[in-house]
């Protein structure tokens, strides 16, 4: 029988190197032979990346509502989840997420103040039980994510997205959010000081792929 591949999650604020960072993962865990399957929520199958596209657009004239923001989250998750990861992990590929559910307490609940207990009842309702084996956590401070930001933007344009939009007030409850939530979940929840040098970064982020690795 075929074992139950492992499910990887890189959270962290705004431009705190998510992006660089899971495709260097991706890289060292390709090089020891391991199947991956690389995604990203919002997102991942393209019903799911029209929910994004709701989500992230910035030029809609109508406010989109709190709750409705929660459960697009979910609605596609819940898509990527049946469509991507269950069955990625069942025939034993490693899922490789840029972000998913403690981005939800991070932003929803951190930052838009909704209370967590009903985010932990569509977590439970959504994933029936399945979380990430490990979550790496990339945390700096929000000036200085939001200058990388900054110096991203300018060397390939693009525009702010509907969250790139919000103050540091939202930033510094989202950090808060994350790094309360990696203290009540010290074993799957690794925080990496994304601060340092991209080496210096990922020699810890080998350290604890190595871990789940051999485990
Ligand atoms: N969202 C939500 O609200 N609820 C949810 O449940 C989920 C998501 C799942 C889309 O996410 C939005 O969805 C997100 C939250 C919301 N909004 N925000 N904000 P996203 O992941 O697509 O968007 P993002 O956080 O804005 O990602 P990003 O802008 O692509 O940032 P990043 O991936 O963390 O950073 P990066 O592009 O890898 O790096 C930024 C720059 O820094 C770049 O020029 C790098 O070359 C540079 N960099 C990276 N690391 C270093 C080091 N170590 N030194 C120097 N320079 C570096």
């Amino acid at each position: 029988m075929t074992s139950r591949g492992r499910f990887i999650t890189l959270e962290g604020g705004e431009g705190v190197g998510k992006s660089t960072n899971l495709a260097w993962v991706c890289d060292w865990l390709e090089s020891r032979d391991i199947d991956i399957v690389r995604t990203r929520e919002p997102g991942g199958t393209p019903r799911a990346e029209a929910i994004r596209e709701l989500l992230l657009d910035p030029s809609s004239s109508e406010p989109l509502d709190d709750d409705a923001e929660l459960l697009l989250v979910f609605a596609a998750r819940a898509q990527h989840l049946s469509q991507v990861i269950r069955p990625a992990l069942a025939r034993g590929a490693w899922v490789v997420c840029d972000r998913f559910t403690d981005a939800t307490f991070a932003y929803q609940g951190g930052g838009r103040g909704l209370n967590t207990a009903r985010i932990a009842s569509l977590e439970s309702l959504v994933q029936r039980g399945l979380t990430p084996d490990l979550t790496l956590l990339l945390d700096m401070p929000v000036e200085e994510a939001q200058a990388r930001l900054e110096g991203r933007l300018s060397e390939q344009g693009g525009q702010r997205d509907r969250f790139e939009q919000e103050r540091s007030a939202f930033f510094e409850r989202v950090r808060e959010a994350y790094l309360a939530r990696a203290t009540q979940d010290s074993s799957r929840i690794r925080v990496v000081d994304a601060s340092r040098a991209l080496s210096e970064v990922r020699s810890e982020l080998e350290k604890h792929l190595d871990r789940l690795l051999n485990s």
